[in-house]
């Protein structure tokens, strides 16, 4: 019923709002397709775009893998720290075929300024650490052999040491201004991060040749091809 439905309507492409819907925006247009919706102003979740045969919608960043995972979308934006997280539950389930060079930082570990974080590492501490990336924040300290009681967060993770919720904390750095604004220091790279293109596996199959433009056209405006 619904993959019947998705025949007739257009080509959907899963973006968030923010630095991702706009550091593609210029990529798009690199493809000759332009939005004119503005989005601080419109509370429209379906966007047209000037191809009649693509529409945007607009979903949180870490729902993007969700729609595209079921079809909902054909295609999404999504970072790579929201990648680890998703494929952990699922493996396997999106095809992530171009790295599209935006929306770029790097996954930290960070502690207050004051804290040896080294040393308690070096001593075999058990460390609390609060983090959104949970999975992401296992792999990495399992990698390196250390017992960490991990605490889940939703945002705000900068908070938890300053107020004793956490030792560390496992979270994005961009411009390193919101680490320093609460006196936390990058002390270990998990990851670098910047977003990829996802797409439904079964689209890629039975949408291929109206995908295969669109994809193509990321690829060029990415320079990953
Ligand atoms: O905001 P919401 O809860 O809806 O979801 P979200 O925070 O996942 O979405 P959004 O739009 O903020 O981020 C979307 C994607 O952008 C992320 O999944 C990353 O892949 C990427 N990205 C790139 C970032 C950053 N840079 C970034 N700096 N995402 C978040 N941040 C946050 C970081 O968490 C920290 O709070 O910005 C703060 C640090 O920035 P600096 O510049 O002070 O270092
Ligand atoms: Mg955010």
């Amino acid at each position: 019923m619904i993959a019947r439905l998705q025949e007739r309507t257009p080509i959907t492409l899963a973006l968030s709002k923010g630095r991702i819907f706009d550091e593609t925006l210029p990529l798009l247009e690199n493809a000759g397709i332009q939005v004119d919706e503005d989005l601080e102003r419109s509370r429209r979740l379906i966007v047209a775009t000037s191809d009649p045969d693509l529409r945007i919608i607009i979903v949180r960043a870490s729902d993007v893998p969700t729609y595209v995972q079921y079809g909902a979308a054909d295609v999404g934006v999504a970072g790579k720290d929201v990648l680890n997280e998703h494929e952990v539950l699922h493996p396997g389930g999106l095809y992530q075929p171009i790295d599209l060079g935006i929306a770029r930082c790097r996954l930290c570990v960070a502690a207050p300024a004051g804290f040896d974080y080294q040393g308690a590492v070096y001593q075999g501490a058990r460390l609390r650490v609060a983090t959104k990336y949970v999975q992401a924040a296992r792999e990495h300290f399992a990698a390196k052999g250390m017992h960490v009681d991990i605490i889940k967060l939703y945002g705000s993770m900068e908070l938890a040491p300053l107020v004793g919720l956490a030792d560390a904390i496992v979270d994005l750095v961009s411009t390193g201004s919101t680490l320093r604004a609460n006196q936390l220091v990058a002390v270990e790279e998990v990851a670098e991060i910047s977003s990829r293109l996802i797409v439904n596996r079964a689209a890629l199959k039975t949408r291929r040749e109206r995908l295969q433009p669109l994809l193509d056209a990321f690829g060029r405006a990415s320079g990953s091809e």
